[in-house]
């Protein structure tokens, strides 16, 4: 017997149908006959939408109305994915409407292809915000995400003939959104340069210009918890001022520059990129987003009061800093407080301190961000003055816990010298109450490394929540067949609400029968892949070959270079004689990752890929066995096709560059075997998975520690293995570049000379775990019976045990009474 307890709206398939029929003419002013697959589409989300109403209704009463702490997690970006599916899973309504679709003579697929994906995020941070809010939902806590509405998303990424990338703009509100509920009267005026001045003894801010934040809300469902929370995105107005001096003068073109300027704080979402740092406008949106966020949580929580008890706000919500991008709001809250609202600097920092937690999600001390005070000063002159002032008191303080001058001076939040510059890292560890990690590890290295001196002084700050994904989107909506499958072993479908029950599948793992229906749905997941690309980027992929993936940003310490550089050796052997084409696995590498458009070495990795693939794939040699596929503009709805087929899952970063990774966790859900380095969440994943079904490689954190310390040359690795200069040298010569010997000289060079990521050193052990991996691929049953423990061994990381972590550790909180 299975017991099903997901959630299932009691209205029928015909009663959707007319639901639709009714939108379809009253909102979209067309006939069934008439309709388009896109309006049906906007059609079913509006639907879908009146169906989540209530329960959004009743879920804000309950949160303002309750004495359950909310939480409000702010982030500069939310990588949500597309949102009809999971809002009909979520509203019981999934069967509804597949039939309803068909009964109105559509093609289901056809309909959920309409919808455009919101590409507002760069990667795993963005991704992370996302599985947190679909949590914090089902498990009924009150909630709040709060980031920006960007015109403009992620770029979408196209390669040119000659393999390049290119950067096209991503217009995604081209067409209507049917998710957003864009709400003017509860805009917020966030306020910008000008001066501060003395007036009766205080300090008075006389901002120059500003805007007006317009919130756009978006229902965020929870799974089964009857609950549904906000997602509240600002989008950047301008006010109605235009210069009327200008205008009489008849410069027309001149009187609206102010509001294209405000306007353009909204306008796009900035790449990945930690060595564009610095830049004004995106000062502009950090603070945009989170002034807004912290008015509006004032709004919501003191209604109508004119002169609330703010000593309570941090029992009404706390604030998750996701990473350093929000981190000017710690000054904010203390201008709010200490200027609007009359409290002295210790209640404010009483109140400030309790309020803010932060989550670092780096190791790259490069990516830690540094913003010049001048800039701070002349776009937020009073948070300069704030953030001086609580440099001065940590200074202070720091006299009373420590003799140390120097180490005092190390951690200074806002440096000495000509060029002040205030550390948004150190702000936010100093003034917040929690500061973590995102896996075991990193959270360790940030104690030990990145945030010594102040893990010294303040350990007790420090705690670890490793990350985690929803099981929702990540399984039950990629990967059915799957989803199938486990109710079927476990008899019943609540593991979908506590993953740890996947746990039940390891006793099936000795099951022979059970393992092989598990090998079918990974083929049927493979058959399924192969038909997406070809259906949308016109490539051929063969399910009878293993599918290796290595998806995730273009970034040297990633090292998809040692990814290419290990078949580029392959290719060469079999070239030279030395290998066998009969004897090799088949195989099919693909690719998906998007380099910053400014970031030289990864864009030309990008063009490498794509050029070998271009001779591997078409050598009459190679017999098909080795392919390469890089699917471009990999995003949300990529990975939720690619997941659910891959075998192979590369997660093989440099030791202890890697914060956690999060691809890893949907991959082991998924079934497939990671080939990994010791790095980032790997490790947790192994030590759960058990050691005989992970391949491991590579140097360790230490080992790598200890190699920088005596210097490391990669050119001895160069020399030491054939394989490895046979593949490099075989780039340089050109062959993959038309013969010419120029194209990916930078490449070449930074890998002989600097290669600061040690791919090299690490080359010869990949290439060895890269043999075990063949030898157990040749034995189907014992492959699939390892890859079903990783799935049964996974449940730990779904983003629920996150979130319930940071509401023990961290905000202290729970769900909604
Ligand atoms: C910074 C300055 C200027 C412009 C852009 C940025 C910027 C934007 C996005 C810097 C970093 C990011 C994103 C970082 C990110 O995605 N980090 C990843 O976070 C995941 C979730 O915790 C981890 O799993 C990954 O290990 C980590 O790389």
């Amino acid at each position: 017997m299975t017991e099903l307890t997901a959630p299932k709206s009691s209205i029928t398939s015909s009663e959707f149908a007319d639901e639709l029929r009714e939108q379809l003419k009253y909102t979209q002013g067309v006939t069934v006959e008439q309709a388009t697959a896109a309006d049906v589409y906007v059609a079913a989300a509006t639907a879908v939408r009146r169906h989540l109403m209530d329960s959004w209704m009743t879920t804000q009463q309950d949160m303002i109305n309750g004495n359950t702490k909310a939480v409000g997690y702010l982030s500069a970006e939310f990588l949500m994915g597309k949102q009809l599916r999971n809002a009909l899973l979520n509203a019981g309504l999934t069967e509804q409407f597949d039939e309803a679709v068909e009964s109105l003579g559509f093609d289901v697929q056809d309909v959920v292809d309409a919808e455009y994906e919101p590409g507002l995020g760069n990667g795993g941070l963005g991704r992370l915000a996302a599985c947190f809010i679909d949590s914090l939902a089902s498990l009924g806590v009150p909630a709040f995400g709060y980031g920006i509405q960007y015109k403009y998303g992620i770029f979408r990424q196209e390669f040119d003939e000659d393999g390049k990338q290119v950067e096209r703009p991503d217009y995604w509100l081209s067409n209507e959104d049917p998710w957003g509920h864009i709400d003017y009267g509860r805009s917020q005026r966030v306020n910008f340069g000008g001066e501060v001045v003395e007036e009766n003894g205080k300090r008075v801010w006389k901002p120059a210009w500003a805007v007006r934040a317009v919130p756009v809300d978006y229902m965020v469902p929870g799974y089964a918890s009857g609950r549904v929370n906000t997602l509240r995105l600002w989008q950047a107005k301008s006010y109605d001022e235009f210069d009327l001096l200008a205008f009489n003068k008849s410069e027309y073109m001149k009187a609206v520059e102010p509001q294209v300027k405000a306007e353009n704080i909204s306008k796009i979402l900035y790449p990945e990129d930690s060595t564009e740092v610095g830049k004004e406008l995106r000062l502009e949106q950090q603070y945009f987003f989170t002034c807004a966020s912290i008015h509006d949580a004032i709004r919501v929580f003191y209604p109508g009061q004119d002169k609330p008890d703010l000593t309570t706000f941090p029992d009404k919500i706390t604030f998750q800093l996701n990473d350093t991008h929000p981190v000017i709001g710690i000054p904010e809250l203390m201008r709010v407080l200490i200027d609007e609202y009359g409290y002295d600097w210790d209640t404010a920092w009483t109140i400030t301190n309790k309020t803010f937690n932060y989550t670092c999600h780096t190791l790259l001390p490069e990516a830690l961000e540094v913003w010049s005070a001048k800039l701070i000063g002349k776009l937020l002159p009073r948070h300069l003055e704030i953030i001086k002032k609580i440099n001065e008191q940590f200074m202070a303080e720091l006299t009373g816990l420590t003799d140390d001058a120097e180490k005092i001076e190390r951690m200074r939040i806002v440096t000495d010298g000509k060029e002040p510059a205030v550390r948004m890292a150190y702000l936010a560890t100093y003034a917040g109450s929690h500061v973590n990690g995102v896996a075991e590890l990193h959270s360790q290295l940030l104690k030990d490394v990145t945030l010594r001196d102040f893990s010294d002084l303040y350990d007790k700050k420090f705690t670890n929540v490793t990350n985690g994904v929803t099981p929702r989107r990540f399984i039950k909506l990629a990967n059915p067949r799957l989803s199938n499958l486990i109710t079927e072993g476990l008899g019943t479908d609540k593991w979908l609400e506590d993953l740890d029950m996947l746990e039940g599948l390891v006793p099936l793992a000795q099951d022979d029968e059970f393992v092989k229906k598990f090998a079918q749905v990974k083929m049927d997941n493979k058959i399924g892949f192969s038909n997406f690309a070809k259906r949308n980027f016109n490539i051929d992929v063969d399910p009878n070959t293993m599918y290796n993936t290595m998806i995730k940003r273009l970034h040297e310490y990633k090292r998809q270079s040692l990814k290419i550089l290990e078949l580029i050796a392959d290719y060469a052997d079999v070239k030279a004689g030395k290998l066998d084409i009969d004897k090799v696995t088949p195989r099919t590498v693909i690719f998906g990752a998007k380099a910053a458009p400014g970031y030289y070495l990864a864009k030309m990795t990008i063009q490498l890929i794509n050029n070998v693939a271009k001779v591997v794939n078409n050598d009459p040699d190679i017999k098909g066995k080795l392919n390469v596929v890089f699917v471009p503009n990999y995003n949300i709805r990529v990975a939720q096709h690619l997941i659910p087929a891959t075998e192979l899952d590369e997660q093989i970063s440099q030791a202890g560059k890697e914060a956690s990774g999060t691809s890893n966790m949907k991959f082991a859900l998924n079934g497939a075997l990671t080939v990994g380095t010791l790095d980032g969440a790997n490790v947790e994943i192994r030590a759960r998975v058990g050691a005989d079904n992970f391949f491991l490689f590579g140097m360790t954190v230490d080992e790598v520690e200890a190699m920088y310390a005596n210097g490391y040359d990669p050119r001895k690795y160069y020399e030491s293995d054939p394989r490895l200069k046979g593949a490099i040298d075989m780039v340089a010569s050109g062959v993959f570049s038309n013969g010419d010997e120029d194209t990916y000289e930078p490449l070449v060079h930074d890998w002989l000379n600097k290669d600061w990521f040690m791919t090299l050193a690490d080359f010869t052990a990949y290439h060895d775990v890269q043999s075990q991996i063949e030898t157990l691929y040749g034995d189907q049953l014992e492959w699939n019976r390892k890859a079903l423990l990783n799935v049964a061994n996974s449940g730990y990381f779904s983003s629920d045990r996150s979130i319930e972590d940071y509401l023990e550790r961290i905000w202290k909180t729970g769900p909604m009474a």
